[in-house]
């Protein structure tokens, strides 16, 4: 059975693992999910109602991390972790950086960064902090050395080019600065979206974006 990569391609964490398998040529189809609904086929998949999941021949497979992990086993060809295990944990502690430290705490600011919504002073504030606090922790683990956890493209490179676009966007329609500026962004993101993968991804975010929004217009009329 092939892989069926469930959810929807606005979805930074859902482009994460697409880029993952385009760039190892895995092949893959694209089940659409949407999530916000209570849905309980879609908790009997992915229990916390999140996007991405996996449908493998074994069953689900929720969370993008484990997804990753899930795929470089079992299809061990153009590996995007390192054979060396400290080179591959520090690849896998980028993953985490930007996620935990920068991801998951500019989400705080996505209601009113993309979605028309309001969020409060005390919340901006306390998000800038955080914000600052892992963007200096991020800088100091990579290298953009032309990749960003050095010579290669990894999953680091995946997660890194889905996720900080919109934290940096979050951080200049928020607070008018990037806090994500000392880092060397824009020219890698133009030297990632050069790649095939990346183009396909982005080109499928911008109709979803489209069509999310769309919905979400539709929700609130
Ligand atoms: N930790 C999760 C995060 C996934 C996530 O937050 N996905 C968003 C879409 S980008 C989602 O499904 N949001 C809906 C919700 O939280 O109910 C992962 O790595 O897969």
């Amino acid at each position: 059975m092939t892989l069926k990569l469930c959810g929807f391609s606005a979805s930074n964490y859902y482009n994460k693992i697409k880029l993952q398998l385009m760039e190892k040529e895995v092949p893959f189809v694209e089940e659409l999910v949407w999530t916000g609904h209570a849905d309980s086929l879609l908790v009997d998949r992915s229990p916390m109602g999140k996007v991405p999941f996996l449908d493998t021949p074994h069953g689900p497979i929720s969370e993008s991390g484990a997804c990753a992990e899930y795929i470089e086993t079992v299809y061990p060809q153009k590996p995007l972790l390192p054979a060396d295990p400290y080179a591959a944990a520090k690849v896998r502690e980028i993953i985490l950086y930007s996620e935990l430290h920068l991801e998951l705490v500019a989400r705080n600011l996505y209601a009113e960064a993309f979605f028309g919504g309001k969020v409060s002073d005390g919340v901006k504030e306390r998000t800038r902090t955080l914000l600052e606090r892992g963007a200096h922790g991020f800088a100091k683990l990579v290298k953009f050395s032309p990749f960003v956890a050095g010579p290669e493209f990894t999953l680091a490179d995946c997660a890194v080019a889905a996720h900080l676009p919109l934290v940096s966007g979050a951080s200049k329609l928020i607070y008018g600065d990037d806090v994500l500026a000392n880092l060397p962004l824009r020219e890698y993101l133009k030297r990632v979206s050069e790649r095939p993968a990346m183009q396909k991804v982005n080109a499928d975010r911008k109709s979803s974006t489209e069509q999310m929004l769309a919905r979400r217009a539709k929700k609130t009329d």
